[in-house]
């Protein structure tokens, strides 16, 4: 019997603002927390979520979004972008199905005629409109551009999701796993908290724990009412470090708690609910699993 070969690639994912793709990475991911990487207007490919299977991965990137400007900034973005999009398997070109083609659309689908990478064109919200209507902007979309498939979906239901996840099989050439299966995405945010809340901790206790603690971030999504939910982890070496981190009758850890929300409300721009767990884990610094978790990447 053959082993089937691996394979992964990269794919971008642009579209006009609210066309809904945090919504489909978090549908292709699982987990509510694409909404936390969206600032846009950064120059940086970030790197939306990571999609593993047992015999391929697809690395979602988000690209800073090519806008219709009139600066040399914009110029620029739309650069790297275009550099970006050049480079990819394939590009998954988003739109609102329940709407008609905006100058948005028109725009991208323009700058889209100066790469040679295929786009897949993902007529998104299918659940808004009945399936007749999709014809004729279908014909109109193809007007502007050669696409490699057209692929509808509800990315809020994740109607025809698995579909689009099979199509872009097909683009994906041999190639290794870039990312541990269990890393779904790439989180300054998360990173930032947890050094947050061990600088806290660190102040606090002055010698009395030493810098054998680390902090991961185990769950941060946004709620319905725009409450970012964080859910973190102390992990110390040996139960008398627990002790002083909790202090007497919870008195330290709720203080560091309220220090920490303060900072990372300021760092977000969201009300926080913050969660803080303290762990022993003898020898943490030898288990490469926790170090990944703490954004040590190979
Ligand atoms: P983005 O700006 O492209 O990231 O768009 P979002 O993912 O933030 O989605 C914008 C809005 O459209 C949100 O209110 C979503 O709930 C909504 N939305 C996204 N996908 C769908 C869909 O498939 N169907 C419907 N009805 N709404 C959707
Ligand atoms: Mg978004
Ligand atoms: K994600």
């Amino acid at each position: 019997m053959q082993k089937k070969q691996f394979k992964s690639g990269f794919v971008a994912i642009i579209g006009r603002p609210n066309v809904g793709k945090s919504t489909l990475m978090n549908q292709v991911i699982g987990q509510k927390i694409a909404i936390m990487s969206d600032k846009p207007q950064t120059t940086r490919n970030k790197i939306h979520g990571v999609y593993t299977t047992p015999d391929s991965q697809v690395v979602f990137l988000d690209t800073p979004g090519i806008h219709k400007r009139q600066s040399k900034l914009g110029d620029y973005m739309n650069q790297t972008a275009l550099g970006t999009l050049g480079e990819v398997e394939a590009v998954l070109f988003l739109v609102d199905a329940s709407e008609g083609i905006g100058g948005g659309d028109r725009f991208i689908a323009e700058q889209l005629s100066k790469i040679k990478t295929p786009v897949m064109l993902v007529m998104n919200k299918i659940d808004k409109i009945e399936p007749p209507a999709l014809l004729p902007l279908i014909e109109e979309y193809r007007k502007l551009h050669d696409f490699a498939e057209i692929v509808p979906i509800s990315a809020k239901l994740g109607s025809n999701v698995d579909t689009l996840l099979d199509q872009i099989q097909k683009y994906l050439p041999p190639g290794p796993q870039y990312y541990p299966e269990d890393q779904v995405t790439d989180h300054p945010e998360q990173f930032v908290c947890a050094e947050l809340i061990r600088e806290k901790i660190l102040h606090m206790t002055r010698e009395e724990v030493p810098h054998s603690i680390a902090v991961t971030i185990e769950d941060m999504r946004k709620e319905e009412n725009g409450t970012v939910y964080i859910s973190a982890v102390i992990f110390v070496e040996r139960d008398s470090q627990k002790g002083i981190i909790i202090g007497k009758q919870g008195a330290l850890l709720k203080e560091v708690g309220k220090q920490a929300r303060q900072d990372i409300q300021r760092l977000l721009g969201s009300k926080i609910f913050l969660e803080l767990w303290v762990k022993v884990k003898k020898d943490w610094r030898n288990q490469e699993r926790v170090l990944r978790d703490l954004g040590f990447h190979r």
